[in-house]
């Protein structure tokens, strides 16, 4: 990316360890040679918002790189309008029509060959494969990568490199994960400029003050898990949550755990200003009509066979009673 010696601009990264690492990659490529600041948008949001656009507006005078976050056309189309757009990604998305949109699963290649964007960076950058392309797949796939052969082989090497071991990593994982979880905005858009320098697990391992974020999540988790919730109908188990942190998905997981043969639906008002989070898991007969019915008015929904989650509006809070109902 010689063409921005010289030039200012800013990364747009996802708030999780793979979009933490994938700017770390580019810092390393152009700090020293532009001017650049990392920016994560409002966590949770897969969008940018009035507030996240009014950030960019100040900072991105040249250029503007996404890494890691399949944004809407209509962000897309903001991010143009101030400079040139450069986008390092892996998920499915549209193609756009900007400077760069590097991705190759768009490309038609295998998820399995790119599972994370920092594997995209590091890869276009030309970079040998170290601890931030490995820490960005294996946060993105966790223990599911130990199948995938044509990366383990590469993610073996490092780790012999490095003399660390599959679990080690995941326990990094939690740690770099841990500012988003707890809502810490700034920490996720410091990490990469911490990342850039780190070659080892230990650099990461000993930071005392994620560690005690590891402990403020368990014990919130935990308190959620033993908390009230109510058999609302056969087989549903309906808790509502008061966190301030982005613990959901855990929280419910461990609910269905518990509670095999039931589905757990959890909802949590406190962790988006003016949004709920929604997090199902158990066996449902038809998750991917609620994942429409959510799309059809324009929420934020995903999910597989027997999971489901997604954001909707306070306005709408009566869309949790037509899920209910759709859970039959
Ligand atoms: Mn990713």
């Amino acid at each position: 990316m010689d063409e921005l010696h010289g030039k200012s601009g800013i990364i747009i990264h996802h708030w999780d360890t793979d979009g933490m690492c994938s700017a770390a990659l580019i810092l390393r490529e152009l700090e020293g040679k532009t001017t650049i600041t990392t920016f994560t948008p409002t966590i949770g949001n897969y969008h940018l918002n009035h507030e996240d656009r009014d950030h960019i507006k100040k900072h991105a005078t040249d250029f503007i790189i996404v890494a890691d976050m399949a944004l809407p056309g209509d962000s897309i189309d903001f991010l143009k309008s101030l400079g040139k757009v450069y986008i390092f990604d892996h998920h499915l998305q549209d193609r756009y029509d900007i400077h760069l949109h590097q991705n190759p699963v768009i490309d038609g290649e295998s998820p399995e060959r790119y599972p994370s964007a920092s594997w995209v960076v590091g890869e276009y950058l030309g970079s040998t494969p170290d601890l931030l392309f490995v820490l960005g797949a294996i946060g993105d796939r966790e223990r599911k990568l130990l199948d995938n052969e044509y990366i383990m082989k590469t993610v073996n090497k490092v780790m012999g490199t490095l003399q660390t071991d599959f679990h080690t990593l995941l326990e990094v994982i939690a740690l770099l994960d841990s500012s988003y979880k707890l809502g810490m905005k700034q920490e996720v858009e410091r990490t990469p400029w911490f990342l850039m320098n780190v070659q080892e697990p230990h650099g990461i391992l000993n930071r005392r003050d994620l560690k005690d974020n590891i402990v403020v999540l368990n014990s919130a988790i935990e308190r959620e898990v033993k908390g009230g919730r109510t058999e609302i109908k056969p087989g549903v188990l309906y808790q509502e949550m008061d966190s301030p942190y982005n613990i959901i998905s855990t929280v419910t997981r461990k609910i269905a755990w518990a509670n095999e043969n039931k589905i757990a639906f959890v909802v949590n008002e406190r962790f988006m200003e003016g949004s709920i989070q929604i997090y199902i898991r158990g066996s449902m007969k038809d998750p991917r009509s609620m994942i429409e019915s959510a799309r059809d008015r324009g929420y934020s929904a995903g999910g597989k066979n027997d999971v489901v989650g997604m954001v909707i509006p306070k306005k709408d809070k009566k869309f949790i009673k037509k899920l209910l109902e759709m859970l039959a």
